[in-house]
């Protein structure tokens, strides 16, 4: 049953509104903004009974009404436009109802998009999908463009929402887009887009790997130009368009890849692999991706070299947090899937020590059987979470514990000199925390309070 939170009017006196908010968290805020900006009071709804942004939303829009602990059908059924939260899947029932009698439910997305097109139509945009690195590589391709000058502004779902981007009149926009966001979004004209990679993810949210991969491609349509990865079968498409592609390996013609040691553009030598700043072969594929997405917006060659020298990486992502009595303690709690955990120890097939690996949360219905394989390469495996057990089941005497620091402890004492610690757990941490950076922190104290025990 639904209850009202953020009016002081009754239910009864919501009248029907042309345009439904569904979900209020960064996005839903974002959307209202955007709404009452063009004169358009929406109603709100929210399945939880108290939303984050409840309190914001009664402060600064206090005429707009919030309907929570559900989505009422009525509201629903007689709106123009329903703009979902890429948290809510589009096979809601109270949403399909809506669906099935034809009205339009968009994303967020989707309204920026529309507005770019109508009020900033010379700006280029760029996007940036994929199931690992979309955060790397848009904040390598915004610093890119800062450090060549250009007016430019980055979100999505890296963190502003798109709509709140667009204040910024900027002359270049960067977006990280997530499937759920692309499930809601048609009408990009992106300069250059790119989907990274594909391996599973989110399959809790989709039928099967393919519907997950479908909501990825259909990014490319959306863009002039398409920056594929050429290494990864899932991430490419046979739709006809404008391709040019990236890989670990000498490219054909103009394309973007590595020979002799160097990042190339075709013949064209940009700089050495050992210059950049990010460590592992994953993020010589995201430095090129960046370095061919700036290029098709004209970003100054030198301009991206130097931030490709300069950018060690952005925390909880392959991070060393402490080093120990000679033992590093690496914090990979970003490693929400399997491709994340398997990028990891691929990066570390010449690091001479052991390997303690803690692993587990919740794995959204993943198949975590690839990572056995892996396993050869760890010394031990330390599991802890929901799924916990399932990825233990993949390594014989793997250890499970129900805390963080009980894992960081019992691999502390399996270490020597020389050896590392590495979470990366190739499960969401919501299981056991609000978010993965709080798993992040969680291992980083951990491993910290060891200092006074040594
Ligand atoms: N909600 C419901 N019912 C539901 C699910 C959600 O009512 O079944 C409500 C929630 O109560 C919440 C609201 O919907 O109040 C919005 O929640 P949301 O989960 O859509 O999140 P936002 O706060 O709007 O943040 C979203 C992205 N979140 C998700 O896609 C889950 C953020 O990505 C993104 O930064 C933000 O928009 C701005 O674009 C986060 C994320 O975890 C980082 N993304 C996933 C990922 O990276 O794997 C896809
Ligand atoms: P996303 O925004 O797609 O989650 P991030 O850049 O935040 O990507 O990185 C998330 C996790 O994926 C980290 O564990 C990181 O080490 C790993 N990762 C980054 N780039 C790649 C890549 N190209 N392939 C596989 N894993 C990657």
């Amino acid at each position: 049953m639904s209850s009202l939170l953020g009016s002081e009017s009754n239910k009864a006196s919501i009248s029907p509104a042309s345009h439904v908010v569904l979900g209020l968290g960064a996005t839903g805020l974002s959307v209202v903004r955007y709404l009452r900006a063009q004169g358009i009071t929406p109603i709100v709804m929210d399945s939880r009974n108290t939303p984050p942004g409840h309190e914001q939303l009664a402060s600064e829009f206090a005429e707009v009404p919030l309907l929570t602990g559900g989505f009422d059908c009525r509201f629903l059924v007689q709106a123009q436009q329903i703009i979902i939260s890429p948290g809510i899947a589009l096979s809601t029932p109270e949403v399909r109802v809506a669906l099935d009698m034809g009205i339009e439910v968009i994303g967020d997305v989707e309204l920026f998009a529309r507005e770019l097109t109508k009020t900033q139509a010379d700006a280029k945009l760029v996007a940036i999908t994929g199931s690992n690195g979309k955060t790397t590589v848009t904040t390598l391709v915004g610093q890119m463009a800062q450090a060549a000058g250009v007016k430019v502004a980055v979100g999505g779902n890296i963190g502003v929402p798109a709509l709140d981007l667009l204040a910024e009149n900027a002359d270049l926009y960067v977006l990280e887009l997530s499937s759920f966001q692309l499930e809601t979004t048609h009408s990009l004209n992106c300069t250059a887009a790119t989907c990274l990679n594909i391996s599973e993810d989110h399959m809790d949210r989709y039928p099967d790997l393919q519907s997950y991969r479908q909501a990825k491609l259909a990014l490319y349509p959306q863009s002039r130009i398409c920056v594929v990865n050429r290494d990864d079968a899932l991430a490419q498409t046979s739709e006809p368009g404008h391709y040019l592609s990236f890989g670990l390996n000498a490219p054909d013609g103009d394309d973007w890849g590595i020979s002799d040691g160097m990042l190339v553009r075709g013949e064209s030598r940009i700089m050495a692999c050992a210059d950049v700043a990010l460590m592992g072969r994953h993020n010589l594929a995201n430095v090129l991706a960046a370095m061919a997405l700036c290029e098709l917006v004209d970003i100054a060659r030198d301009a991206m070299v130097s931030i490709a020298a300069q950018f060690t990486g952005l925390a909880h992502r392959c991070q060393r947090v402490a080093t120990v009595a000679g033992v590093d303690f690496i914090d990979d709690s970003k490693a929400t899937n399997v491709g994340a955990t398997l990028a990891a120890l691929d990066g570390l097939v010449d690091f001479s020590g052991n390997i303690i690996l803690i692993a587990g949360g919740d794995a959204k219905g993943a198949d975590l059987s690839p990572l056995a394989a892996a396993f050869e390469r760890v010394h031990q495996v330390i599991t802890l979470g929901r799924d916990g057990p399932k990825i233990a089941a993949l390594k014989p005497d793997s250890l499970a514990v129900a805390t963080m620091t009980e894992a960081v402890n019992a691999a502390f004492a399996l270490c020597q000199s020389g050896d590392m610690v590495l979470l990366s757990p190739a499960c969401a941490s919501l299981d056991m925390y609000p978010n993965y950076m709080a798993r992040g922190k969680d291992f980083s104290a951990a491993a910290e309070a060891l200092h006074g025990a040594e």
